[in-house]
């Protein structure tokens, strides 16, 4: 370290800043993985292996100095060498921009898999932008949500290396020419197209403890044109040039901060061409010069996963490169595209269901619509003929229909395998939401449950519980989580589960002085930490978790010496900037804090924190401190949820639906080690297609909702200024379209389990540590197993 300090800032190492220490460290771990990632190259290379490219509009990786040091091995060494020189390794690792290059869930689950495949000596590949500012930072300005700017990039960024060499061109715009060649085929030129530069940044992916790195690919738009260029024109074109670079740099400048609801912006749609035409061009490039085999081979040695509908134009992209570039015939074509791309489904809400305009597609990517023009009327006419039972519903199947492109449905037709991310959420798409194609292609259709890394989510985030762990059952479930399934052994050993115990409140602690320094807010360290952290959604429903909230207040208000085990709850959540009603939300959470929080009458037994920039640095601090892990999506809604699983595998327990992977965690633990509540999927569809329930018959009945409901239309607790007659009509005037009213006696109700198990330390830790125990399922290392050999058919490397 002293060597590198001195030869990176000339600085002895005494001198040397947190920042310093940062830049040192990363380049001595860049030092060591540099020449295994070559190697891993090689090896891909001489043993011509399939390999599998993950195509995603986000990869939410979040800090990666620590997780590189933990999984090449020189974690201890660092932490160690750090504490010597009196120096907080944390304070060190700190200095690295979180790269929030994700919206959520998705995007996290695309940094998970990655970690998988490297780990699991997977040859797997990410494809995605290098976007200049990632998601959002979120400030609260008196309970108000400001968004600022995330530039991640201002300094230098050491895991990233330019392949100027390897950048390709993307065609945007112009005009299709037709030419017919002597034997009577068709050639396709374009003309006056608006070209960019591609130009890809590689970060490498470390495997744990195992020499493979591979690659995390992150395209930049550049201008083609040189900054000296246009002086040849005769007209000063300077600032047209200067305006032109900055339009075509903007394809890479920022993500889109929506998730689950898509706007139909035609930046939005450049950046999913840009980063599907650039991964298959090198895709294809390096197909022919490193397989080198017949274009017709290329399914057995290339699988391409896209993640969501937003990289779905691969499937045109792929044919256009086959047909216009490589000269097949569209039979060739669409056989060789049609088994080498395969499609997950992460949602099933409606307003999230990509659709672009047609004229937007046409005018943007004129040969690229001609060729989805030609898969729909291919598709179409098949359906016609070959399924009479379907003619009537050809509308709602047509890829191009009512003057708009239907993502979902050109992913479907132009995969080999579509798979959902739980058990229940693929159970909806075969039987309600894609029952049609389903009913066509029953074969393509396939349930992947998710999973995340343990290796981060336990690992590196809990080192304090990871080592209790591994004291008792060994340190095999690192590599092989499924064993934690052996802590059940010692899941009533007294000794046991008070180590556990206790480091569940070291890790409150440590939150503790975090919420103290960020908020000011002091909170009991042996309260119920219960906690929910997601985006912010109205079928997330952190409005019925703030009913709670305010019901508790309530009856704490009508009589002080009730009898309740403090409890302090905890919030992180960012809302899409123009999704007003959960902007709304936050000011209801922070209106509620700022009461309740100061309310002597209290006395403490409730405590409110909203924690401001929920990220993933920020999750990694929460997730182990978590007593009560809140997963309380409206039914149906939920594909899968994640941060369910991070919580469980850290030992909280859950309250939850019957939703996404709750339901999985559920058939694990068991009912006496869960906390389940609310109306289940079948009931939420069958009210949504029937009708039957009315908000107002609840407000009129429970005099608690009421009491809540007046409160926020009145002015909560009186004052006339806060209110959120937003909120209030969205419930009473939309019928409650979440079912928030109609869950919130069962809520409740659960809640008050949840308080009587807690005050049981020996059955509350037994429930914990069987939670643990069931976790090894939902490591995505499972998840990347089922991947790779029911849907990619990739082997692992042995060097
Ligand atoms: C086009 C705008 C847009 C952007 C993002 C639409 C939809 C999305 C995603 C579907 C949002 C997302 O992150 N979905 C989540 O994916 C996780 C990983 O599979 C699941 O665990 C979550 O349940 C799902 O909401």
């Amino acid at each position: 370290m002293a060597a590198k300090t001195n030869v990176l800032f000339g600085k002895k190492l005494k001198d040397a800043t947190n920042k310093d220490l940062y830049y040192a460290i990363a380049s001595i771990v860049n030092d060591e993985v540099h020449p295994q990632w070559g190697e891993t190259n090689h090896t891909y290379e001489k043993k011509k292996v399939k390999q599998v490219f993950y195509l995603s509009m986000e990869f939410l990786v979040g800090r990666l100095l620590e997780n590189n040091l933990l999984n090449c091995g020189l974690l201890d060494d660092a932490n160690g060498a750090l504490k010597k020189i009196g120096k907080d390794p944390e304070k060190v690792y700190a200095n690295e921009p979180d790269a929030g290059l994700g919206n959520g869930g998705l995007g996290r689950l695309a940094a998970c898999f990655l970690d998988s495949l490297a780990s699991l000596k997977y040859p797997g590949h990410g494809c995605g932008i290098r976007y200049r500012y990632g998601l959002f930072e979120q400030r609260i300005i008196h309970g108000h949500q400001i968004e600022l700017p995330d530039y991640w990039l201002q300094e230098e960024y050491p895991w990233e290396t330019r392949k100027g060499e390897e950048s390709v061109k993307i065609h945007f715009r112009g005009s299709v020419h037709m030419h017919r060649k002597i034997d009577g085929s068709l050639e396709f030129h374009y003309k006056n197209t608006d070209q960019v530069n591609a130009v890809p940044y590689d970060i490498p992916v470390v495997g744990y403890n195992n020499q493979v790195v591979n690659t995390l690919r992150l395209w930049s738009a550049e201008s083609i044109t040189r900054d000296t260029d246009y002086l040849t024109s005769k007209s000063s074109k300077y600032y047209h040039h200067l305006d032109h670079k900055h339009s075509i740099e903007q394809i890479s400048g920022f993500l889109y901060p929506d998730d689950s609801s898509y706007e139909g912006k035609e930046l939005r749609l450049k950046q999913q061409y840009f980063l599907v035409s650039a991964s298959i061009q090198n895709i294809l490039r390096h197909f022919k010069r490193q397989i080198g085999a017949p274009l017709s081979d290329l399914p057995e040695y290339i699988a391409i996963q896209i993640n969501d509908t937003h990289p779905s134009l691969a499937i045109p992209e792929f044919m256009r490169i086959l047909m216009d570039d490589e000269n097949l015939g569209w039979d060739q074509a669409w056989e060789i595209t049609r088994h080498t791309i395969a499609y997950t489904n992460h949602t099933t809400l409606s307003e999230a269901l990509e659709k672009w305009p047609k004229t937007m597609v046409q005018e943007l990517l004129p040969r690229i619509y001609m060729i989805i023009d030609e898969i729909n009327e291919r598709f179409c006419r098949g359906l016609w003929f070959d399924h009479p039972e379907l003619r009537d519903v050809i509308p709602e199947l047509a890829i191009i229909a009512d003057e708009q492109v239907h993502m979902a449905r050109l992913a479907i037709v132009g995969s080999f395998s579509v798979n959902g991310v739980a058990k229940i959420h693929t159970d909806i798409l075969k039987k309600k939401e894609m029952k049609h194609f389903y009913q066509l292609f029953p074969d393509r259709f396939n349930n992947k449950t998710n999973g995340v890394t343990h290796r981060r989510w336990l690992l590196q985030v809990n080192p304090r519980l990871s080592t209790v762990i591994s004291e008792v059952i060994g340190p095999n479930w690192i590599c092989r989580p499924s064993q934690l399934i052996s802590l059940l052994r010692y899941s009533k050993d007294a000794s046991f589960l008070e180590k556990v115990d206790k480091v569940k409140l070291e890790n409150k602690r440590s939150l503790a002085s975090l919420i103290y320094d960020r908020t000011g807010i002091k909170i009991d360290e042996h309260s119920i930490f219960d906690v929910q952290i997601k985006r912010l959604h109205e079928y997330k429903r952190q409005l019925l978790n703030i009913f709670h909230v305010i019901y508790l207040y309530n009856e704490l208000k009508d009589n002080p010496n009730l009898d309740l085990t403090p409890r302090t709850f905890i919030f992180g959540a960012k809302a899409a900037p123009s999704y007003h009603l959960a902007k709304e939300v936050i000011k209801l959470i922070h209106t509620v804090a700022s009461i309740v929080n100061h309310d002597p009458d209290i006395r403490g037994k409730l405590k409110v924190v909203f924690l401001e920039n929920y990220n993933v640095s920020l999750a990694e601090k929460i997730i182990p401190a978590t007593d009560i892990s809140e997963q309380i999506s409206t039914a149906s809604k939920e594909a899968s949820g994640t941060g369910n699983m991070k919580m469980m595998m850290n030992g909280a327990l859950t309250v939850g639906t019957m939703d996404g992977a709750n339901i999985e965690i559920r058939d694990l633990v068991g009912d006496q080690h869960i906390f389940m509540f609310g109306l289940k999927a079948d009931e939420v569809l069958n009210y949504y297609e029937h009708g039957g329930y009315t908000a107002r018959d609840i407000y009129n009945t429970d005099d608690r909702v009421r009491r809540i409901l007046d409160q926020l239309n009145e002015g909560v607790f009186g004052s006339q200024e806060i209110e959120f007659k937003d909120i209030y009509y969205n419930i009473l005037y939309h019928n409650d379209p979440y079912f928030v009213l109609k869950d919130f006696d069962p809520y409740i109700e659960t809640h008050e389990l949840v308080e009587q198990a807690y005050r049981d330390r020996s059955t509350w830790m037994n429930m914990s540590v069987t939670n643990i125990a069931y976790s090894g399922k939902f490591s995505s290392d499972r998840t990347i197993q089922e991947y790779a050999s029911e849907i990619w058919k990739i082997n692992k490397t042995h060097p």
